[in-house]
C-alpha cells in the first residue's frame, strides 16, 4: 500500500479523461444496480453511497447525523441525480452528477493537496483518480 498526493488538478484530470471516468462511473453504477435493472433507485443509490462514503468526504456528513436527516440528505441528491425526475437514475443521469461531484470536490480541494492512502477500496472515487495520478507517476 502506497500514499499518493492529490490536489484539485489530480481530479480534475481524472475527470477530463473521459473514457477513463465512463469507465470507472459505469463499474460502479453497475455494482450499485443491485437488482441489475439497468436503473439506480432510492434504496440502491443510498446504499452506494453509504459504502464509498462520497457523501462524508464531499458533504461533510459525521456519523454523528440524525438518521432522519441523513434520509433527508439522500432524497434531496437522489432527486439531484434524477434529472427527469423519473423515480430511477439511469447511466447517463448518473455520469452527469458524478462528473459534477467531482469537479466540485476538485474546486474544494484546489491547489492545497490531500494526502491519499492507496487501498484497495475500488469503489471510491477519489482513490481512482489517486490511482491514475499513480500510475502516471509511475510511467513517467
Ligand atoms: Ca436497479
Amino acid at each position: 500500500m502506497g500514499v499518493v498526493i492529490i490536489d484539485g488538478s489530480t481530479v480534475r484530470a481524472f475527470v477530463d479523461d473521459e473514457a477513463q471516468f465512463n469507465k470507472c462511473v459505469d463499474e460502479v453504477f453497475a455494482a450499485l444496480d443491485l437488482n441489475g435493472d439497468g436503473v439506480l433507485s432510492r434504496a440502491e443509490l443510498r446504499k452506494g453511497f453509504e459504502t464509498i462514503r462520497l457523501i462524508e468526504t464531499h458533504f461533510g456528513v459525521d456519523v454523528a447525523t440524525p438518521p432522519e436527516q441523513l434520509s433527508q440528505l439522500y432524497d434531496s441528491i437522489f432527486e439531484k441525480f434524477d434529472l427527469d425526475q423519473s423515480g430511477t437514475i439511469d447511466l447517463e443521469e448518473y455520469r452527469l452528477e458524478m462528473k459534477k461531484i467531482m469537479l466540485a470536490i476538485a474546486d474544494g480541494l484546489g491547489s492545497s493537496p490531500i494526502q491519499m492512502a492507496l487501498e484497495d477500496n475500488r469503489d471510491n472515487f477519489l482513490q481512482k483518480a489517486a490511482d491514475l495520478e499513480a500510475s502516471k507517476i509511475a510511467s513517467s
